[in-house]
């Protein structure tokens, strides 16, 4: 069977050093010369794309479940481009995914069963990387409280749904990483973790959820 790339996906809390990291990884993965393209959601370059933009930055409003469905159409207005470019054999790694759409959204108080629907079925990630951090950390983080969610309370909320979403995952393919070290020490323990993924997987990829 062919091999394919990975499909790695980055989670975390506002400003826990998804970007940081996921630019990190991507530049391990090309001087290993593994083949890789970086995906960012949500991506605020396309029609939907800024419809989110400005409605994080406040400068539009929306209702909770339009601006939950807009989040995961903008996944699937990317999602076969992944899927081809996976099974090509280039790996895709991805700030943000799916596990944000729902924690953001049941976090407002929107039910979860009901956040998780319109994802069903996207490309699942073969491990998704959460980089925890305290909200007090984050705060401390260049930028914060910029946009509509970086608050303390909203984050503590979305903390903990992130932690009831990881406890539906086996140790394989949900790995919590301390994210409030030193960035080096960070993307030591995401390197061990996607390092092995690239060598060659030949199992189909998953769907959510
Ligand atoms: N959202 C998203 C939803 O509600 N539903 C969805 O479906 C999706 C996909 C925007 C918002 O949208 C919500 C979640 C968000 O509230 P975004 O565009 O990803 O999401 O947000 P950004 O502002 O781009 O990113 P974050 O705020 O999440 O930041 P990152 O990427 O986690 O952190 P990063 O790497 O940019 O670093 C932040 C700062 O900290 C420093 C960096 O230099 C930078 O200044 N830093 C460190 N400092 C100390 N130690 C370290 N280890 C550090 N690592 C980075
Ligand atoms: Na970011």
């Amino acid at each position: 069977m062919a091999k394919r790339g990975a499909f790695i996906v980055i989670e975390g809390l506002d400003r826990s050093g998804k970007t940081t990291q996921v630019t990190t990884l991507q530049a391990r993965l090309e001087t290993e010369g593994i083949p890789v393209k970086l995906f960012k959601f949500p991506d605020r370059t396309t029609a939907v794309g800024n419809m989110i933009d400005s409605y994080l930055r406040s400068q539009s409003e929306l209702d909770d479940r339009a601006i939950h469905l807009l989040f995961s159409a903008n996944r699937w207005e990317l999602a076969t481009t992944i899927e081809a470019l996976v099974s090509q054999g280039t790996t895709v790694v991805c700030d943000r995914y799916a596990f944000s759409g729902v924690a953001f959204s049941a976090a407002k108080g929107l039910p979860l069963d009901w956040c998780r629907s319109p994802d069903v079925s996207l490309p699942a990630p073969d491990v998704t990387l959460f980089l925890d951090i305290t909200p007090e950390k984050a705060r401390e983080r260049g930028g914060y409280g910029e946009e509509r969610y970086e608050k303390e309370e909203m984050q503590r909320k979305v903390r903990d749904i992130f932690r009831d979403i990881s406890s539906e995952f086996d140790k394989g393919t949900w790995v919590t990483i301390d994210a409030g070290r030193e960035r080096e020490d960070v993307a030591v323990d995401v390197w061990k973790c996607a390092r092995p993924l690239t060598s060659g997987l030949t199992s189909p990829v998953q769907r959510l959820w």
